[in-house]
């Protein structure tokens, strides 16, 4: 396709997109998604008013029902007519009809609902986290003018923590079989929670996970607080140390003392308390200040997969540089060089 027809092909989509048709959305998520030519004309245009929604993501280990909870929390916001776009990072997603038979019934609830957008996506990163991709689907929905996104992300290392650069308000999710408190502390899990939820209050070891963690929460705001790294670019740590004069628990005005709640995603017991604290969570990020915080730690972090993005597609794309590469392979294989001689050069040339 030529520019111009790209050029009115994408006005054609601008067009639905701002007029709120899904068709838009679904289709500039699809120029996206592929990186079809001209994506990031199409990002920057519908960027260009900034941030709008609200951003919630829900992260832990596979299996812990995040899907479930999420499809709980997503019907309730319903009742309230919010209009929501959701988007799951998880092969195994049951949204898509995938291999959770049981769940069927009440995903199929919310997927056929018109005013839900459901978007599953088994991206990542090819340097583990979140794909740039994965986090523009996002920044589009957030563009669309839904009420509300929300981020449902599988808990495998780096993914589980990156949610903190979609998402504004970070629901960890995890249930008693995902192990104990001090294996979240471990997984980094106390820094990017906003609120942790054990999900299946209706199994054995639930009261004594919520007590761990309530625990470890206290042990973390009390003694370990010099220790704690900048959550979404702001050093918690270092704000409430300054407040500290007892050994009480840290809980000062301008704080949000983490909250454990319990939930059975699939009864919708405490999904309600869920939603009132996702309130609550986002009248303290915008009364102190922290959601522009944390919006300025997002769009760093989004300057820099654009620019690593583009550095990538602009070197592998240059004649020169393949011809560089393949000079460099020659020399290896000639004992002539290593891939650092080789690279060395590359990026020699490309920095010139
Ligand atoms: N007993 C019980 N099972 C649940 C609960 N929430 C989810 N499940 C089940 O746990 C399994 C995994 O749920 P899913 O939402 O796909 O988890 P995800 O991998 O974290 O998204 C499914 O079989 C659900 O039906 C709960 O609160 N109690
Ligand atoms: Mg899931």
């Amino acid at each position: 396709m030529n520019a111009t027809a790209r050029s009115d092909e994408h006005q054609a989509l601008l067009k639905h997109f701002f007029d709120g048709k899904v068709l838009g959305l679904a289709r500039a998520i699809t120029v996206v998604e592929n990186e079809r030519a001209g994506f990031q004309e199409l990002l920057h245009t519908v960027m260009a008013s900034g941030p709008q929604t609200k951003r919630v993501g829900f992260t832990g280990p596979p299996g812990a029902g995040k899907s479930s909870l999420v499809a709980a929390v997503a019907t309730e916001y319903r009742k309230l007519d919010e209009h929501l776009g959701v988007v799951a990072v998880d092969p195994t997603s049951p949204y898509s009809g995938g291999a959770l038979l049981g769940d069927r019934i009440r995903m199929n609830d919310i997927s056929t609902d018109p005013g839900i957008f459901i978007r599953s996506m088994a991206t990542r990163g090819s340097l583990g986290g979140l794909a740039a991709t994965t986090k523009e689907v996002v920044d589009l929905m957030d563009a669309f003018g839904f009420d509300r996104v929300l981020v449902e992300t599988v808990g495998v290392g780096q993914t589980e923590l990156e949610v903190t650069a979609a998402a504004d308000t970070v629901v960890v999710v995890l249930v008693p079989e995902s192990g104990d408190a001090i294996q979240a502390m471990k997984a980094g899990l106390m820094e990017i929670a906003d609120v942790f939820v054990v999900n299946k209050a209706d199994r054995p070891g639930a009261p004594r996970l919520v007590k761990e963690l309530r625990q470890a929460l206290h042990l973390r705001a009390g003694s370990a607080l010099q220790d704690i790294p900048a959550h979404h670019g702001v050093d918690l740590g270092q704000a409430m140390k300054k407040e500290r004069t007892t050994d009480a628990p840290a809980k000062e005005p301008e704080g949000w003392s983490v909250p454990v709640l319990t939930t059975n995603a699939l009864t919708n017991e405490g999904v309600e308390k869920l939603l009132d604290t996702i309130s609550e969570h986002r009248v303290w990020l915008e009364e102190s200040g922290e959601i522009e915080q944390r919006r300025r730690a997002r769009a760093a972090i989004r300057i820099r997969d654009v620019v690593d993005r583009e550095m990538r597609r602009v070197a592998w794309k240059s004649d020169d540089v393949q011809r560089l590469l393949r000079e460099g392979v020659e020399e290896i294989s000639a004992g002539d060089g290593t891939p650092y001689s080789a690279a060395d050069v590359i990026l020699g040339t490309l920095l010139r």
